[in-house]
């Protein structure tokens, strides 16, 4: 093997003519041809001198030429960052400072003000649209079909992917060819993933769930993706008889139920739904057997290790739990402030520790120290506890983060924002419950003594500065914030207080 990751996701499909991306106008993208698309992209990446190692960053539509960018990046042994579309400039500009992107790749109408920002930072901008126009096109689309795989060995980084730390700086995760691929390959087997699977894929391609579970998985398999470039309850509903499988976030299953035409005949042909990035109330499964006679499968994964956990394909799936370790990965769980491991049945921090853990936060070696322990175990801030069946149940966090429709935001980024406003003494930022989205955020503000910030105003720069799904749904005004006797906001005061807030 020269390049474990690109092998086997995709090479080992060069030549097949079977289908890999059905689209929703009816078109189909055979492997061949996605393969041969890729090659032209890596060789177009060539031409331009970039080097194994460098970073590709790119903030572009969900479509077929967005992930062949993927698989040429990991051919050419390019590390992938991909960026959440709804990212403002003034976020982005961060990442792609903090990785030292060599090329950038975006949407046409981002152009502009993505190219006054490379011309600092010695980076070339490309473009790629949602319709697979652009200069990265037009510049690869005379190139060859193939391209010589750049060797890489099992430890060299394929991706980073940017997650929120508590200190409002997001920490680039450095993932490896051996963290994507075995995580993969375990994944496919213990789903019983094969070449007959058409997987409904709705999910964004920037994040761990849509593009390393989904998508890995699929091409270990050999299988095909209905590929839709956003969730859309009517093509859902109008694709689901043909597909197989389909992975989402608890909000898709929460839609589909609110939805008289998702029926038992609907589902008929599916063999498999997958749920994670968020909890799934045990309710909500409950309902969907009710409905469809299929039991969701819920797994629990994380940016810095993709998948974790998950329930079994065949025995019992257990509402409410997120199932057992996948074979080769260790969890346990841990006294919060010793450290010590802990029985089952007691209420911990999960660490998890196996060949799916990635290798440390860019340039952060202080927070990779703190959170990856010296013996391989991840601390991954959630808690947890493990049944007396081994099933693990995950119980709250020990990060203040909120899960919005399967998006994570870090309430301290927002935080930041709110207290440089004018009048605004201090601020935090919580979860609650929403019906859609499992939790949303609210924003409490404490005026500077005599002053009464405009709210209105606030939200405007809230919006200038944050993606849209970050923003509070609401703000609200009050006298001080709970403290306990160490001087630290007690946010679950405020989250109790708030539980019933409408939003
Ligand atoms: C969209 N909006 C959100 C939001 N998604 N706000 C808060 N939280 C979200 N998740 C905004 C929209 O911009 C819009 O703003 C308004 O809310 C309503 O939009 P919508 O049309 O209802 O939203 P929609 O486009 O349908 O998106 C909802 C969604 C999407 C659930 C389909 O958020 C989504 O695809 N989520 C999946 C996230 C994901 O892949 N997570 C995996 C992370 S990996 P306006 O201006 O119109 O009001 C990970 C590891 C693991 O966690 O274990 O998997
Ligand atoms: P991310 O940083 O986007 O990778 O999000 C990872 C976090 O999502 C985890 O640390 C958990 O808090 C949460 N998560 C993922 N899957 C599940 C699940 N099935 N149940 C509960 N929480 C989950």
């Amino acid at each position: 093997m020269t390049n474990p990751l690109y092998d086997n996701l995709f090479g080992a499909h060069i030549g097949k003519t079977t289908p890999f991306l059905h689209l929703l106008n009816g078109e189909t993208i055979t492997y061949q041809d996605f393969l041969a698309m890729a090659a032209q992209m890596a060789n177009m990446m060539a031409l331009m001198d970039l080097e194994p190692g460098d970073r590709v960053a790119v903030q572009i539509q969900k479509s077929p030429e967005a992930l062949a960018l993927y698989a040429a990046c990991v051919q050419s042994g390019l590390v992938f960052l991909p960026l959440n579309t709804a990212y403002t400039v003034s976020e982005l500009s961060y990442f792609i400072e903090d990785s030292g992107a060599a090329l950038i790749v975006c949407d046409r109408a981002s152009e502009a003000q993505l190219t006054a920002l490379s011309e600092s930072l010695n980076a070339v901008v490309e473009t790629l649209n949602a319709d697979g126009t652009g200069s990265l096109m037009e510049k690869s689309s005379g190139l060859p079909t193939t391209f010589s795989t750049v060797d890489r060995r099992a430890d060299d980084l394929v991706a980073f992917l940017y997650t929120s730390g508590t200190t409002g700086r997001s920490k680039g995760a450095m993932l490896t060819q051996a963290n994507l691929l075995s995580n993969a390959t375990i994944l496919a087997k213990e789903w019983h993933f094969s070449a007959k699977d058409k997987l409904l894929h709705a999910l964004p391609i920037f994040h761990t769930h849509g593009l390393f579970v989904a998508t890995n998985v699929t091409l270990v398999a050999g299988g095909s993706m209905i590929f839709m470039p956003k969730f859309d309850q009517d093509k859902l509903i109008e694709f689901m008889p043909q597909a197989t499988t389909m992975m989402g976030v608890p909000t898709f299953y929460t839609r589909l139920l609110d939805d008289k035409r998702f029926t038992r005949n609907l589902t008929s042909h599916i063999r498999l739904f997958i749920s994670g990035s968020a909890p799934l109330l045990a309710e909500t499964h409950i309902q969907f057997e009710e409905r469809t006679g299929h039991l969701i499968l819920e797994r629990y994964g994380m940016t810095e290790t993709n998948m974790n956990t998950s329930n079994p394909y065949e025995g019992e799936r257990r509402p409410g739990t997120v199932g057992f370790p996948l074979p080769g990965i260790e969890v346990r769980i841990t006294d919060v402030t010793t450290g010590e491991v802990l029985d089952n049945g007691e209420i911990g921090q999960i660490e998890v520790r196996g060949p799916n853990v990635f290798v440390g936060y860019w340039n952060m070696p202080e927070k990779t120290a703190a959170e990856l322990r010296e013996n391989g175990f991840f601390i991954t801030g959630d808690l947890g506890k493990v049944d007396e069946d081994g099933y693990i149940h995950i119980v709250g966090r020990n990060k203040d983060l909120i899960i919005s429709g399967g998006y994570n935001i870090y309430p301290k980024e927002i935080e930041l924002v709110l207290d440089m406003q004018p009048g605004v003494l201090e601020s935090a930022v919580i979860g609650v419950p929403h019906a859609d989205f499992g939790e949303t955020v609210l924003g409490v503000i404490v005026p500077e003594p005599g002053q009464s910030p405009d709210l209105e105003n606030i939200m405007d720069e809230v919006k200038r500065s944050l993606a849209r799904f970050k923003h509070p749904r609401k703000l609200l005004l009050i006298d001080e914030l709970p403290r306990n006797t160490m001087g630290k906001v007690q946010k679950m005061v405020l989250k109790e207080r708030y539980q019933d807030i409408s939003v």
